[in-house]
């Protein structure tokens, strides 16, 4: 009964409490946490250091062809390199589904490309970009069962977009299954009316991008999923929230007593709309949907995460080269900012952002920092039990940080497959040291020695958070 490893001395944080204690960790669990353990077979000293469940991160992109010639910047193992350098010990990325193609086949896809390749644990969220029958009557249903107990769908993008109806029929599957739905919330004519102008004017530069979808395209599309939400009586979480306008939105739901929880990202934190001007292309390095706004949607951001509107906090990461016609910069004619694929790396820097922005400077306190970057998406995503906390029983995926560990978010530094991050030069206060997965040691004084394959595929559970209220507007 001795233990494979033990972590002498450190703070041990969890979404309720703070603690000095020592983490006993035997099988990849962890199996006692006291005060002077014994002496294990390996032993790391976590004094002066914060030991935190290792961050979840429930909203990336990683391998996903996008159906034209861009690729992107991550396959699975470096996509989970650079997530666990990051200090994160699960992702659940998208399995997508192509117009045309079963559901089946993309979850059957993604894992050929995840397989052996992940220094991390992983899940897959579902796209659902064609809905048919055999979509909703067998695959989804069936999936559900079998662990991909979530799924996306997108109100925008000519590939991607469901239109009311459909929204509404995927809606009533989920609530059937039990599934929690992820929405894209942006309204899909109003972007191509705006950005049609925008061309006519000759506005095509990265800058005008966000000018193509302001505030209110994100605000409308919210408000008409919490609608349909209502309608149907499913719960939805309303993705990568940026404005203050959706945070309205989400909150007004909220206080009806409707289902409807809410993400934000650290683009709309730190980021501005200002970031996208910038000479050439420059501005391509920070396109993604939406777009970062301005100094009062980032607080209205930072106000969601510190009262509870948002339960979870992502990255997005949804990387492409700059410097290369198969990312931002694409070729001839096509270099007007309808061209740019919308996404940006950040997996790695999630969390650091909101340690350094957040914790740091008092904005949220170390018992939220957890839960919005670890317990909360375990919770949501039906992992409760097994990840997102640091209690006997649990996987023993820890992060060890250094919360005084004070340098600058350095290209040069991270492990991604973009050749730039958005952060660049950004300084920030606290760092990961040492990561560690089912007791598996990671990351190790800030070096990647993990080994590809050790990262397993998660079977999810139905989320506790996907229940009906049991009050729908549906008749029969
Ligand atoms: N939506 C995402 O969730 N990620 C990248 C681009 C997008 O529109
Ligand atoms: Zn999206
Ligand atoms: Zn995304
Ligand atoms: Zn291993």
């Amino acid at each position: 009964d001795s233990f494979d490893l033990v972590i002498r001395g450190g703070t041990v944080v969890t979404a309720s409490e703070t603690s000095r204690c020592d983490v006993g960790i035997r099988d990849g669990r962890i199996a006692a946490l006291a005060d002077r353990l014994p002496t294990g077979s390996r032993e790391i000293d976590a004094g002066g250091r914060l030991v935190l469940p290792g961050g979840i991160d429930s909203h990336v992109h990683i391998d996903q062809p996008s159906g034209d010639e861009t690729v992107m910047a991550d396959d699975f193992l470096s996509g989970t390199r650079s997530a666990a350098a990051g200090g994160n010990t699960t992702v659940i990325p998208f399995a997508l589904q192509h117009k045309g193609q079963s559901l089946r086949a993309a979850v059957s896809d993604y894992h050929a490309r995840a397989e052996g390749k992940c220094l991390i644990d992983y899940g897959f969220h579902l796209i659902v970009s064609d809905p048919n029958e055999q979509t909703l009557g067998q695959d989804l249903p069936a999936l559900v069962n079998d662990g991909y107990t979530s799924f996306k769908v997108f109100m925008t993008y000519d590939d991607l977009k469901l239109n009311d109806r459909e929204m509404l029929e995927v809606f009533d599957v989920a609530r059937r299954e039990g599934a929690l739905v992820m929405v894209h919330a942006e309204n899909y004519d109003a972007i191509r009316y705006m950005t049609e102008r925008l061309e006519r004017a000759g506005h095509t530069e990265p800058y005008f991008h966000g000018t193509s979808r302001p505030a209110p395209v994100e605000r409308e599309a919210t408000h008409r999923a919490i609608t349909f939400a209502e309608l149907v009586d499913v719960p939805i979480m309303i993705v990568h929230v940026s404005s203050g306008d959706a945070v309205e939105q989400i909150r007004w739901a909220q206080s009806r007593g409707l289902k409807i929880y809410g993400e934000t990202c650290p683009q709309y934190l730190v980021l501005t709309a200002e970031d996208l001007r910038g000479l050439n292309m420059e501005g391509a390095k920070y396109v993604c949907s939406p777009p970062p706004r301005d100094p009062e949607s980032q607080d209205a951001c930072w106000q969601g995460l510190a009262n509870g509107t948002f339960t979870t906090y992502s990255s997005d990461h949804c990387p492409f080269r700059y410097d290369s016609p198969a990312g931002k910069k694409r070729k001839g004619e096509r270099t007007a900012f309808r061209w740019v694929p919308n996404g940006i790396p950040g997996v790695e820097t999630r969390l650091p952002i909101l340690f350094s922005e957040g914790v740091v400077k008092g904005k949220i306190d170390l018992q939220q920092f957890v839960a919005l970057t670890s317990t909360n998406h375990a919770r949501m995503y039906g992992l409760a039990g097994r990840k997102g906390t640091i209690s006997v029983g649990a996987d023993a995926d820890i992060a060890i940080w250094d919360p005084e560990l004070r340098r600058p978010i350095r290209q040069e530094n991270l492990h991604h497959g973009a050749d730039y991050t958005p952060y660049e030069g950004m300084e920030i206060t606290g760092w990961p040291t040492t990561v560690i997965v089912r007791g598996g040691i990671v990351v190790e004084d800030g070096a990647v020695v993990g080994q590809p394959g050790h990262g397993t595929f998660l079977k999810r559970d139905l989320s506790p958070f996907a229940k009906p209220r049991g009050k729908t507007w549906l008749p029969g």
